[in-house]
Formats: C-alpha cells, sequence, structure tokens
C-alpha cells in the first residue's frame, strides 16, 4: 500500500524569499505532523512525504498512491484543495488533517473524502485499516492523544534539504490569548511527554540545529518547570551535541537554574510572544500573564541572554487600542527590553479564536472570499478592518517598525552590545541584516496586496 504526505505550499510564504537571503533557509521548518503520522503508520505502508515547500513535485510522473493525507494550516487550505482535487480525479482517496481541517471542517469536507478533527494519534491506525477494507469514513474524531502515546517521528523520512530539525516536547497551553489557536486545538490542559521518548527523539535527529515546536516550552506552573529542568538535565547527560531553539513565556526569565540547565542541554534561541508595548493591549489579547507581577521585561530579557541564549520577541499591530505611532512604539520598546530580533505581524482573526468570533460578527473580516483568500491569513497582511487605521495606515506602522528596528545605526549598536557582554555579535549581524534584505520584499507584497484589495469590488 502507497501512501503520500503532503505538505502544501503557500507561495506568498517562505520558499520566495530564498532568493533574498541564504539565511532563509533557516526559516523553512519541517512539516512535523507528518512526520508523526508516519510514526503511527504500520509497517505495510510505503510512505513518502511531500514537503512542497521545497518545490511541488509533477505529481502525475510519481507512482499512483492508494491514500493521499495533506496537513494544512488556515494559510495553506487553497493549495491543500487543489492537490486534492488533483488526486480525487485520479480516483485516490483523499484524506485532510491539522488544524485548518478541525477549525474549518464543513468548508474542508466539500473538497477530501474524510476529514480527522483534532490529534490524529487515536484515529489513524484504524483510518488505514478501514482504507484498506474499502470502507473510509468521511469524518474521525482524534480529540486530544494520551501523551504517552505519541510515537516517535520518522525523522529518517526527511532526511536531506533542511537547515534544521523539529521536534516536540509538549502540547497544549492554559493561557488562552484571543488571537491564537492552541488552546481550543491543544487544549489548557499542559501535557509533557515522556523524557525518554524526547531523548530517544533527539537522538535519531540528523540535523545539529532543532526546532522545538512546543508553544510553550516549560509552562507555567511550578511542576510543569520542575518536569523542563529534569528533562534539560537528561538532555545534557545524553550529551546530544544538538543546539536548539524553542517558544517559551516570559516566566522562562524567572529561574536561573532553569536557564542554566536549558543552556546546558543546548538552548541558543527562545522565541517570546511580547504582542503589545502596554498593559492595555495586553489586556486586550487576553494575555494577562505578561502583565502579572509589574514585570521588568528589560531585566528578564538581560536575564536570559546571560546564558547566551539569543530572545527574538513578537509584537502585534492593528489592536482596538493601538493608534498611529504604534509601529515606532513597538520599535522603541523593542530597542529598550534589547530584543535580538523581532517578528511583527498583523493582528489578524484565524478561524477557531476568540478573536475570530469577534471580528465575524463585527463585520470586520476584509478579506472574505474563502476559500480562495485564506492564502492572505498568513499574519503578514492586514485581512482585517482595523479600528483606528485604513489599509495605508496599517501597512505603513508595520514598514515604520520593521525599518526603524532594523536601520542600520540600531542593528551596529545590537551588534556592539553583544561583543560588549561576549555573547554572538556575528550571529546577530547576519540574523538582523537577513531580516532586513527581508524587508524590501516585504514592501513589494504589500504593493500587491493593496492593488488587489483596491481592485476588489467592496
Ligand atoms: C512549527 C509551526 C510553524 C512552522 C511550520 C512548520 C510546518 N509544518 O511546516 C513555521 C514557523 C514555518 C510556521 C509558520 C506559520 N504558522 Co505556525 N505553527 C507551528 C506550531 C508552533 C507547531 C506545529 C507543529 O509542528 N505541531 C506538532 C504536530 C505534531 O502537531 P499538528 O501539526 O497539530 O499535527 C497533529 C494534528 O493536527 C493532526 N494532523 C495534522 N496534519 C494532519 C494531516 C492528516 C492527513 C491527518 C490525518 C492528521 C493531521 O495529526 C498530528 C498528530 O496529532 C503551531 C502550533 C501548534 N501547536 O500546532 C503553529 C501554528 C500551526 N501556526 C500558525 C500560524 C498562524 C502560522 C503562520 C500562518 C503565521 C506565523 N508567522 O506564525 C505561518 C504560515 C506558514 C505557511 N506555510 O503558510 C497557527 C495556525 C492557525 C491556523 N488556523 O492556521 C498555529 C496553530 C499557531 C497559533 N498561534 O495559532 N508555523
Ligand atoms: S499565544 Fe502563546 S501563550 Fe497565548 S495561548 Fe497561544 S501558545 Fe499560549
Amino acid at each position: 500500500m502507497r501512501l503520500y504526505l503532503i505538505n502544501p505550499t503557500n507561495p506568498l510564504v517562505s520558499i520566495v524569499k530564498l532568493k533574498e537571503s541564504r539565511w532563509n533557509r533557516y526559516r523553512v521548518w519541517k512539516p512535523l505532523s507528518l512526520m508523526v503520522l508516519a510514526g503511527l503508520t504500520p509497517p505495510e505502508w510505503e510512505i513518502s512525504i511531500v514537503d512542497e515547500n521545497l518545490g511541488a513535485p509533477d505529481y502525475l510522473a510519481m507512482p499512483r498512491p492508494d491514500l493521499v493525507g495533506i496537513t494544512a494550516f488556515t494559510s495553506q487550505a487553497n493549495r491543500a484543495y487543489e492537490i486534492a482535487a488533483h488526486f480525487r480525479r485520479l480516483g485516490v482517496p483523499v484524506v485532510m488533517g491539522g488544524i485548518h481541517a478541525t477549525m474549518c471542517l464543513d468548508e474542508v469536507m466539500e473538497h477530501v473524502d474524510s476529514v480527522v478533527t483534532g490529534e490524529a494519534e487515536s484515529v489513524w491506525p484504524q483510518l488505514l485499516e478501514d482504507v484498506k477494507q474499502g470502507c473510509l469514513k468521511r469524518r474521525y474524531d482524534g480529540g486530544l492523544a494520551e501523551i504517552k502515546n505519541i510515537p516517535l517521528a520518522r525523522h529518517d523520512l526527511l532526511a536531506t534539504g533542511y537547515a534544521c530539525g523539529a521536534i516536540q516536547t509538549t502540547r497544549g497551553c492554559p493561557l488562552n490569548c484571543s488571537f491564537c489557536s492552541v488552546t481550543a486545538f491543544n487544549g489548557a490542559h499542559y501535557r509533557q511527554r515522556p523524557i525518554p521518548d524526547v531523548v530517544r527523539e533527539f537522538q535519531s535527529i540528523r540535523e545539529k540545529i532543532v526546532l522545538v515546536v512546543d508553544d510553550n516550552l516549560t509552562g507555567t506552573r511550578p511542576k510543569h518547570i520542575a518536569r523542563a529542568k529534569d528533562l534539560f538535565r537528561a538532555m545534557a547527560q545524553a550529551d546530544l551535541q544538538k543546539e536548539w531553539i524553542a517558544q517559551a513565556t516570559i516566566n522562562f526569565a524567572d529561574d536561573e537554574e532553569l536557564l542554566t540547565l536549558a543552556a546546558k542541554a543546548g538552548c541558543r534561541g527562545v522565541f517570546i510572544g511580547f504582542e503589545s508595548p502596554t498593559p492595555e493591549g495586553l489586556r486586550e489579547l487576553g494575555k494577562k500573564f505578561n502583565i502579572l507581577k509589574g514585570r521588568d521585561f528589560g531585566a528578564s530579557v538581560r536575564r536570559i541572554q546571560r546564558h547566551n541564549i539569543m530572545v527574538v520577541g513578537s509584537f502585534i499591530v492593528g489592536l482596538d487600542i493601538d493608534e498611529p505611532g504604534i509601529g515606532e512604539r513597538i520599535a522603541e520598546v523593542a530597542s529598550q527590553y534589547g530584543l535580538d530580533n523581532i517578528n511583527v505581524l498583523f493582528l489578524t482573526p484565524l478561524p477557531g479564536t476568540r478573536l475570530w468570533d469577534q471580528m465575524k460578527s463585527e463585520n470586520r473580516l476584509a478579506l472574505d472570499n474563502f476559500p480562495e483568500d485564506w492564502k492572505y491569513y498568513t499574519l503578514t497582511f492586514p485581512v482585517a478592518r482595523y479600528k483606528h487605521f485604513s489599509l495605508d495606515g496599517i501597512i505603513q506602522e508595520m514598514v515604520s517598525c520593521d525599518w526603524n528596528f532594523y536601520s542600520l545605526p540600531h542593528i551596529m549598536r545590537r551588534v556592539a552590545s553583544n561583543l560588549w557582554q561576549r555573547r554572538k555579535p556575528l550571529l546577530i549581524l547576519v540574523s538582523n541584516l537577513s531580516y532586513r534584505g527581508n524587508l524590501r520584499v516585504e514592501c513589494k507584497a504589500y504593493a500587491d496586496f493593496k492593488h488587489l484589495v483596491g481592485n476588489r469590488p467592496s
């Protein structure tokens, strides 16, 4: 039995930018969902994982499969439907799963033979059996997986073409921010994989640099942090020889022992969601966690950096409380915090979030010709109607934020402070210049986007 597992491309995202900077290679992440599905698949299936981010193959030239499985974030949905249509025309059954299939079940049902909602661990083996028996059902609901039943991902199946490996050590997040789908999809209950499984899986990864995809690496409660420390101890003891980057919340900075152990285990960078420079903004986004205890963000960032761990901060523009000037304000605050890099995104209503419910009910989805428009739901296009900004205005805020933070004097200041702190001046220089290099591509993308929106009947 032959199985194709496919990750659809969105040409508006990643790969187009590879020409601009070779460093963008480090932004192409492996589709871990498909590697986990492969880990759940019995040996009688011959599996090929196709990641269209590395280039879409000529499917007609490939042997006919018995089943096609497609994953998709919302921003990949229309390409997913094109692929599905191709294989269904050949009479091959197509199943789709992942976040978009779960949040937009009815839409997805129209395009594929079967849909898996939720996490797949509890239903995938049965689905494969049903395909063999010729009785594939229209829908399977996996709910939340038992964490000890998550198999080791098949890292051997995507062994070349990537700069980094990928792994997941926890699922779920209790914080339930209004714009984020993680709590709705993976649950508020924070689940941590058994430590021996994580260490074994790390050992099976070929790449020296690994991206830990967890949404919240160490969790928020003392028992979660204690388990994270145990994991880091086990990783250091196993002498994995890996360097890794993860996503964390700001409380990562609050425990010196945690930071020491993380660094020993190979942690070299963290992405942290700061989201808004003001407490009002954090309240609007439901991220009250960041305002607890009158935190000094600059001091927290410095504490992490002292362990030679880079800090990349993520912010959102277009909140209802944001007013003109917010772009410059974010750039200033990010420099005050001493962040090594920033990633600024437009407030985007994603299906299944509280923000989606709110904006939809207020008729604020500016791009709503679905499924066609899903490709703009990358958080890098202003797809909504913003309270205090026109389309031009919100784009201008983004542009001024990025050009300010990545201005040459600011980059040189960051490099100098890295030199002074004996951290990684060269890495900061190259990664900052790479972000700066992408800004021109982004301005071109905004111009095309404005043209598209301007030419639409209102
Ligand atoms: C790693 C990651 C990335 C990587 C990409 C990795 C990749 N797959 O190519 C990078 C950094 C590139 C990325 C980019 C983006 N991401 Co992202 N990302 C994640 C993250 C943190 C982890 C994904 C992961 O690997 N999980 C581990 C696997 C094992 O879990 P899983 O994907 O859920 O798969 C399970 C089930 O869903 C199911 N399943 C999945 N696919 C399939 C397919 C079939 C056939 C079946 C049966 C089952 C099935 O089975 C799996 C096992 O249970 C998630 C958050 C999250 N917790 O999922 C956000 C997340 C998926 N990203 C999100 C977003 C918004 C984006 C961006 C649009 C914007 C951005 N800048 O972040 C871009 C766009 C990318 C694009 N190509 O269009 C949102 C998606 C929401 C939505 N409705 O689409 C999420 C949920 C985060 C959030 N804050 O809400 N992302
Ligand atoms: S944004 Fe981060 S902290 Fe908030 S719910 Fe999503 S994963 Fe959790």
